[in-house]
């Protein structure tokens, strides 16, 4: 599939704010693929389909997760949570994608897991990153992102636990994972 084909296939299912954020993770993507050597047409396509669930109604949502064979603690989770697994196993039945590494960075792009591979770390990454993205702390992100892709995922990972505690929310389990993982490899 090439990469005007999956924009048109994925614009449909998007918002607008959330089409120019999914272009923003396509081409920070393809920067991050390049310099750290993963398959850039993967990181590609990866990117275009990250969110495709994003907008999925949470009960479909929930009803995938229990029919799918997807880890039933998800249903303890809200769509920030369900979209990126749901969004792999949709992804894989709607859009015909069965390329395992695409689909587990759309499955992983929200907590990571705790042995990354380079393909995940950089769709993880550029979403957190990606140009229209503005919160506190994501411009020191960026800069780490130009130097060691492992550090800057330990950046974001950490930032998304203490805005989660901040909020009173849960930490699914594959975020800690994540978090522990990247220690493992920095220390
Ligand atoms: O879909 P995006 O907004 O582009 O980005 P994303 O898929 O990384 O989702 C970000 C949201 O997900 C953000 O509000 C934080 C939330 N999130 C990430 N990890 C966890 C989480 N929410 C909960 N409850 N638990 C987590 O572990
Ligand atoms: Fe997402
Ligand atoms: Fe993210
Ligand atoms: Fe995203």
């Amino acid at each position: 599939m090439d990469r005007t084909q999956a924009l048109e296939i994925v614009k449909s299912h998007l918002t607008e704010h959330r089409y120019i954020h999914t272009i923003g993770v396509m081409e920070t993507s393809i920067t991050l693929a390049q310099k750290y050597g993963a398959d850039v047409k993967k990181a590609e396509i990866a990117a275009i389909f990250h969110d495709y669930a994003k907008f999925r109604p949470k009960d479909e949502m929930r009803q995938i997760v229990k029919n799918e064979g997807l880890p039933q603690d998800l249903l303890l989770y809200g769509s920030e949570v369900l979209h990126a697994p749901v969004g792999s196993v949709l992804v894989k039945k709607e859009v015909g994608i069965h390329d395992v590494e695409i689909l587990n960075a759309i499955y992983h792009h929200t907590t990571g897991n705790s042995n990354m591979t380079t393909l995940e770390k950089v769709i993880f990454l550029a979403d957190y990153i990606e140009p229209n993205r503005q919160f506190p702390g994501v411009d020191e992100v960026r800069e780490a992102a130009q130097q060691d892709l492992n550090k800057a995922c330990l950046m974001a990972v950490k930032n998304t636990i203490h805005f989660l505690i901040k909020q009173n929310q849960k930490i699914y389990p594959l975020t800690f994972d994540t978090y522990h993982g990247l220690l493992e490899i920095i220390k």
